[in-house]
């Protein structure tokens, strides 16, 4: 029997982790991986065309199943494309493992065809990067990398040359056989005791949730019952913390809702508990502050904060519930939830379409897929407008999983990120919400649903621009400019690349048409042709309000109305 080589190691060891696919564009400095992959069958390799769709994709693979992802891209190019997709997966924390083949071991250095130098050019957007020089660093090297990728949460790097892949290998076995460990993390009792003096002496607590909050469910609506608190999420707190939730008062931010932001605005103590949402301008100046996180290092990060705790939320939760009194005040609760219940109202309202009137609405097209997908449906939505639409109109139910460039706000992820979750979840209905920009953006991998038979669905905003750029520019006083987009027919390019197409032009042909689309036994797009600003800005923020800020340095909540931009600062509906 021939001796294993370092790439057949590296391969096994991947599978004796529970790694089961590797998602990439092959390369000669891969051959190595590729080839010990073709020879098994408990690990795949999932073909793409571009690897920054690959990076995506593992990032959503991960995110839906809290399990290690792998990509790979080959020498010089061919990983340089995964540093986008990697950039994400490490901003929202999604342990990711990057294989970056390198050029030839004796070449490094030279200035050689393709060269270029991964341990650098990764090492921003990793925990864990280094170079594999010889058999003897394998199998440690790669499983040092995992466990990084695990425990820290985040991208880890090998750079491997091709040359070494297909050398010899040293050792023979991978050797970790441990199962992922998963303490529980809490305050100390010291702590706890002085977090429940804080709030049981509070009659005004608002609670901020992000994502940090996954499997806290049943702690966390517990926790709001007793201290009477209105729940805000953070966008990507919203899978885990908006559904079956009665004092649910949506998000804040921007995008949010404005029941959110009062809500945060006008309590006495602001429990955060695993967000780290970023806009400094949307928190409270005067209330009490208290963060608890997971991670020492998030604790006062966006603003400033009376008291800091680390722990994990639903163990500190079960810790600190039974030391809370019960509140009997709850006239900042039924507040929040009465506001809640208005701003709902008026984003419903813009959620309509006329038979046979043009254009569409988007937020229309997301209420009708909202109701017709699967009850355990994947979304994606692209960074832009359909970001908006998804936080706004979709609904979760606990089985529902939502997924976006929320941290790193790239472009063009929705697609990667579907095909990821359909790979990984073959069952699932999956939709991808693109922007007719972001699916233009990593277009090519449209062609990889037909070739991986992936039933993904896509439902494409047709706004001819990049609709929130522009809206940006408005925003800013400064004319529009480089925003058009001269789009082709989508549904008949989908049609050529062996997809289903269909183009709704009138909210009547929305309905039909996403239902045909989900009901669809393969792969589908739709191409609705929607307003293009639907979110206009108001006449009254002046240029001078306006300068030397961005939308998002503005205090203020976008209004769903489209006719005005709620300068929050000024009102104060409470009073
Ligand atoms: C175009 C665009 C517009 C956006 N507008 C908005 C907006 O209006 N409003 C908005 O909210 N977001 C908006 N976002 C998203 C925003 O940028 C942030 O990504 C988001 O607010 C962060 O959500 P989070 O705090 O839930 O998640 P993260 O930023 O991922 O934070 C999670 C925190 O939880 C901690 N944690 C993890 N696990 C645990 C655990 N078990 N226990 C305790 N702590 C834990 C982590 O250490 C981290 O600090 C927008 C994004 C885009 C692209
Ligand atoms: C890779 C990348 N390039 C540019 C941007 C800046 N940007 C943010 S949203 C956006 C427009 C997105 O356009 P589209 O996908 O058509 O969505 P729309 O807002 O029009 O619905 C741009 C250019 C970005 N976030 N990421
Ligand atoms: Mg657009």
């Amino acid at each position: 029997m021939s001796k294993k080589t370092v790439a057949e190691l590296l391969v096994e060891t991947l599978a004796g982790a529970g790694i089961e696919r590797i998602y990439g564009v092959a390369g000669d400095s891969l051959n190595g991986i590729t080839d010990s992959l073709r020879k098994r069958d408990d690990i795949q390799w999932i073909h793409l065309r571009h690897e920054e769709t690959a990076a995506f994709a593992a990032g959503a693979d991960a995110h839906l199943s809290g399990r290690l992802a792998v990509c790979a891209g080959s020498c010089g190019p061919g990983n340089l494309h995964l540093i986008n997709g990697l950039y994400d997966c490490h901003r929202s924390r999604v342990p990711v493992l990057a294989i970056a083949a390198q050029i030839p071991s004796n070449e490094i250095g030279s200035g050689y065809f393709q060269e270029t130098h991964p341990e650098h050019l990764f090492a921003q957007c990793s925990h864990y990067c280094e170079l594999v020089s010889q058999p003897e660093q394998m199998p440690r090297v790669l499983e040092i990398a995992m466990q990084t990728a695990l425990s820290r949460r985040g991208v880890s790097v090998i750079a491997i040359p091709g040359d070494v892949g297909l050398r010899d290998a040293v050792e023979q076995q991978p050797r970790l056989h441990f199962p992922e460990p998963k303490p529980n993390v809490r305050p100390s009792d010291d702590e706890i005791a002085a977090l429940a003096k804080i709030l049981n002496q509070s009659k005004k607590i608002t609670i901020l949730g992000g994502a940090g909050c996954a499997g806290a469910h049943t702690e966390l609506i517990e926790l709001a019952g007793k201290l009477k608190a209105p729940i805000v999420h953070a966008m990507r707190g919203k899978e885990f913390i908006e559904y079956d939730n009665p004092f649910d008062v949506g998000m804040t931010g921007l995008l949010g809702f404005s029941s959110g932001y009062h809500a945060m605005m006008n309590c006495d103590v602001l429990l955060m508990l695993g967000t780290d949402f970023p806009y400094q301008q949307f928190f409270p100046e005067k209330a009490t502050i208290v963060q608890i996180d997971l991670r020492g290092e998030q604790l006062g990060r966006r603003t400033k904060l009376d008291y800091g705790f680390v722990g994990d939320t639903q163990t500190t939760l079960r810790a600190l519930l039974p030391k809370l009194e019960q509140s009997k005040n709850d006239e900042h609760l039924k507040a929040s939830l009465e506001h809640y219940q208005k701003a709902r109202k008026g984003l419903d309202e813009l959620a309509t379409g006329e038979t046979g009137r043009k254009p569409i609405h988007p937020q229309y097209a997301v209420r009708v897929l909202d109701e017709l997908a699967a009850e355990n449906a994947i979304f994606s939505c692209d960074v832009g407008t359909p970001t908006i639409w998804a936080a706004r109109y979709l609904t979760m139910n606990g089985q529902r999983r939502l997924l976006g460039s929320f941290s790193h706000g790239s472009m063009a992820n929705a697609l990667p990120q579907a095909i990821g979750a359909q790979v990984s979840h073959p069952g699932r209905q999956v939709v991808s919400l693109s922007g007719d920009g972001g699916l233009a953006m990593l277009m090519g991998d449209l062609l990889s649903l037909r070739q991986l038979q992936l039933p993904v669905k896509v439902i494409v905003f047709k706004n001819d621009s990049l609709a929130f750029v522009e809206l940006e520019m408005k925003a800013a006083g400064v004319l529009d400019f480089g925003t058009d987009l001269h789009n082709p027919n989508f549904a008949k390019m989908a049609e050529a690349a062996g997809l289903l197409g269909l183009t709704a032009e009138t909210p009547d042909q929305v309905e039909p048409m996403i239902a045909q689309a989900l009901k669809h036994d393969g792969p589908a797009l739709v191409e609705v042709i929607v307003s293009r600003q639907e979110l206009s800005m108001p006449p009254t923020i002046t240029l001078e309000q306006m300068k030397g800020f961005s939308l998002f340095m503005l205090k203020a909540v976008l209004s769903g109305r489209g006719d005005e931009i709620i300068d929050l600062a000024k009102i104060n509906l409470f009073r």
